[in-house]
């Protein structure tokens, strides 16, 4: 059976480019239901621990440093086939290779600051759920 969550990030740039509400807005008129939301600044080592499954790779170190240099938002989204559903809105991880009307397409700047993050299965959809948020802040 499909899962019905996905967890998302709206990334420092677009943080910083005052896209948080546009995007949250798209995201509520795709479908998703919000079950929990917050703004924070991660540490090095909670980004690292984050992006834990991409260590190793070229991006890794300059991603942990990037995604800890300002403000998120996190969120937990709920639709069904959440997943593929979040995916398939914020498009292709590079923004120039996006679809047209993606929000990457629309606020990534490039294949580092692209806007959003999304969890790429359901197992990692939960366990990137627990990573930001306890029982008591999220909806039932
Ligand atoms: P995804 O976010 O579309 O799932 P992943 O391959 O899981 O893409 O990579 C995680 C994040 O690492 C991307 O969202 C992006 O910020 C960054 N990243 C991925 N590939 C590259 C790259 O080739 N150069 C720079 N940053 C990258
Ligand atoms: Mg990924």
């Amino acid at each position: 059976m499909k899962g019905n969550i996905t967890l998302t990030m709206i990334k420092p740039t677009a943080m910083e480019k005052g896209y948080a509400g546009k995007i949250i807005t798209r995201v509520l008129e795709a479908g998703f239901k919000l079950k929990a939301m917050k703004m924070l600044q991660l540490t090095k080592s909670q980004a690292m621990e984050f992006y834990g499954i991409h260590t190793g790779k070229p991006f890794y170190d300059d991603l942990v440093k990037y995604m800890s240099s300002g403000p998120i938002i996190a969120a937990i989204l709920e639709k069904e086939n959440a997943v593929e559903e979040y995916r398939k809105l914020i498009g292709s991880t590079n923004p120039e290779k996006a679809e047209k009307g993606t929000i990457r397409y629309d606020y990534g700047t490039n294949i580092q600051a692209n806007a959003v993050h999304g969890s790429d299965s359901d197992e990692n959809a939960i366990i990137e759920s627990n990573f930001f948020f306890s029982h008591l802040e999220r909806l039932k």
